[in-house]
Order: C-alpha cells, then structure tokens, then sequence
C-alpha cells in the first residue's frame, strides 16, 4: 500500500484527468460506464491517497487517537479494495458491475466518519492542552479532509446513479440537477426546518421570499440540489432558533426570515436575513471553527434530544459545500439586531469546477510552519494619556 501511496500521491497524476472530470460531472449523459470506470479507478485512489498523506501530517497527539487510526484503517481498506480493478478489462461487463457494488461499499464503509473524525478531535481536546499551532493545523487539515470527502462522494454518487441498479430520476445527471429550480430548494429547506422548529419551540418565524432577476429568467442553476438544500437547512435552522429564542418562546409574533434571492449574470446569491439579536463579532469566528464546535451527534430518535440545539459540524461543512463549485457562504452580524446569512453560487455552469484540496510541498509546508504571530499591537502608550496635548 505505502509503495502505491506513492505512485498515486502526486499532483501529477490527476493533472491529466481535469477534463475527464468535466466529461464525467457535466456531460454525462455521453460518458459510458466503461469510460467512468477507467476513469474513476484511478482517480478515486489520487484522492483517497492524497488525503491519507495528509493524515500523516496530523500533530502527534492527534494521530495517535483511536477515533484517527479507525478512520486511517477505512481509507486504507477503500485504497486497496480499488487497486484490485488497476488492470481489469473495461469492456467485461462482470467487472464493471463489480466495481459499482466496490463503490457502493466503500460509500457505506465511510458513512460516519465525519462523526467519527468530530470524536478524535474531542478525544484530544480532553486528553491534550491545545496550543493555537496544533488548532490552526486541525483547522487546515478539517476543511480539507472534508472537501476531499465530498468530492470523492460526490464522483462515487455519480457513477453509482449512471450506471447502477436503480434507474435515473428523471431530468437529473446523476446527482447533478441541470435545471436546478433555486426556489424550490429554498421553500423545501424552510419547510423542513420549519417542522423541526415547531416540533422543539411550538412556534416558528414565516419567511418572506424576494427575488431579484435582471434577465426575468426563472433563477436556474445547474446545481446538486443535495448541496444546495444541505446549506439552507443548516441555515434557516441557525436562523430560527435565533429568533424564536431571542424573542423569547411565548412571545405572540416573530419576526419573519427574509430570503433574497437575486440572479447575476456571474453570481447567484441567496441572503437569508433574521432578526435573532445577531452575534458578536468575537464569537464570528468560532462558529466556523471545528475545536469549539459540538461534534456531530449520531441520529437518535426520541424528544429529548434538541433538533436545533448547539453549532454541530453544520457551518463549516455548509461552507465547504459552497466552495466546493467556486462559491462561498459568508455571515454578517448586527449584534443586538440579527444576522445576515450569505451563500454564493456561480450562475454559469462552466465555472462551477469542482475546487479540491491538492497535496503538494505549499500543503506540507501548511503542517510544519507555525501560525503568524501578530505584527500589530493594541498596546496603549500611556505617555500619550499622561501627558496627551503637551505642546512644549
Ligand atoms: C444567528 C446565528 C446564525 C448562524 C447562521 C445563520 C443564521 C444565524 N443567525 O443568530
């Protein structure tokens, strides 16, 4: 295995495929099953070796948690378990079925390790002091190991929807809508939201809905709805709880969530607005940061468990989901009042290429260099107060 991480970890290796990508992500209605396949047997163990390279990078304390060793053995497993089709015959119709079932496997066997990955970070947090260093590189290593996560998910959902058992919904490539219908997603995400919100609070705000189109056009992107709903739920959640919370739980009225959804030609961009006394700029921050956010719990059905209590794993992943296609999610806070939530898409398609960790020298060098200290002081020079308008 050591010996193929090699061959497979570099940079090189998936240079040549940036356009297989385009092929298999956006015109697969041309892309056969034998052309994924050949494709995807190689690209699959890049990524997969990428990212476990990078886990070798992992501060010490961090490596050594059992949770780590758990998810490392997983992606070992899935590394091997696709060097087997390295030379198998592409139009062998038995290998091709073979190697959907070996994607289905490996989809199932890394179900949970964004949780099991959250415990590790937990573990360390217990058993460890954690200096700004080792929290810096966690937070570095995280986004990335997420990011690679989606997006070999997101090749394997692909395959799997092209050419495995269960046939095609109708109008969609693979996971990918062409025609993603922006409204619907958002009415979608809200409901949902919505019905936990009632279900924990008895109450919940309304939404007011706004578009703005230059074009008159139906806001359409080509888009994973998947994603997209996964954002706006994270978000209208957030959002409510806020609300329903700051306003206090018996309180008659709330006030609405806006949406205002608004179609450029580059950009399409959903801001979605509450008034839930907003958060302080210090805590801004935080809420992206995976070392002082709760850890993902195990869905457990039953009342006692909060529907939309504490900030989970839920921002920063929404955000990586976001950047995934070239877009961002941004929060913009007025403390007292509420708070702004932004999620940026490209409204071209062309643009919207995959964005993904790559693990060269400027990674490596992520890991070993220490964390900018500060070149500016708030330090106060007292002289100036002692003595501020001396003029002699
Ligand atoms: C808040 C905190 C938050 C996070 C994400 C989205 C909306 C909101 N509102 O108060």
């Amino acid at each position: 295995v050591a010996a193929h991480l090699g061959e497979f970890g570099s940079v090189g290796v998936r240079a040549d495929v940036q356009s297989v990508i385009h092929a298999i992500v956006y015109s697969c209605q041309n892309a056969t099953n034998s052309e994924s396949y050949l494709f995807l047997r190689k690209e699959l163990p890049v990524r997969l070796a990428n990212i476990m390279k990078e886990i070798k990078l992992l501060p010490e304390h961090l490596l050594h948690m059992p949770s780590v060793c758990a998810v490392s053995d997983l992606y070992r497993m899935s590394f091997v378990d696709l060097l087997e089709f390295e030379k198998g015959d592409c139009n062998d119709s038995k290998i091709l079925d073979k190697f959907t079932d070996a994607l289905i496997k490996i989809r199932n066997r890394h179900q949970d390790v964004v949780m099991t990955m959250a415990q590790g970070v937990m573990e360390l947090k217990e058993a460890h002091a954690i200096n700004a260093n080792v929290e810096a590189n966690i937070q570095y290593f995280l986004d990335r190991f997420y990011m690679n996560r989606i997006s070999i998910r997101m090749l394997i959902n692909q395959h799997t929807m092209l050419f495995g058992e269960s046939v095609n919904s109708h109008n969609h490539i693979g996971c990918i809508d062409p025609n993603c219908d922006v409204v619907r997603v958002i009415e979608d995400a809200y409901a949902n939201a919505r019905f936990l919100c009632d279900q924990y609070y008895l109450a919940s705000p309304e939404l007011v809905l706004k578009y703005h189109n230059a074009d008159k056009t139906p806001a359409r992107v080509v888009y994973v709805p998947s994603h997209l709903y996964h954002m706006l739920f994270e978000l209208f959640k957030n959002a409510m709880r806020a609300v329903i919370e700051h306003h206090g739980t018996g309180a008659d009225e709330f006030p609405a969530l806006e949406v205002l959804l608004v179609m450029g030609t580059e950009d399409l961009v959903i801001k979605l607005s509450d008034q839930g006394g907003g958060i302080p700029r210090s805590v801004m921050d935080l809420l992206f940061n995976y070392m002082y956010s709760t850890a993902p719990q195990p869905a457990v059905s039953g009342l006692d468990t909060p529907p939309l209590a504490g900030y989970g794993y839920g921002l920063p992943l929404s955000r990586l989901y976001a950047r995934y296609f070239h877009g961002d999610l941004m929060l913009t806070s007025f403390e007292g009042f509420g708070t702004d939530a932004v999620i940026y898409l490209k409204a071209i398609s062309s643009e919207a290429n995959e964005l993904l960790p790559v693990y060269n020298k400027t990674c490596q060098r992520q890991y070993s260099t220490p964390i900018q200290t500060h070149d500016w002081s708030s330090q106060v020079h007292s002289a100036m107060f002692i003595r501020p308008f001396s003029t002699n």
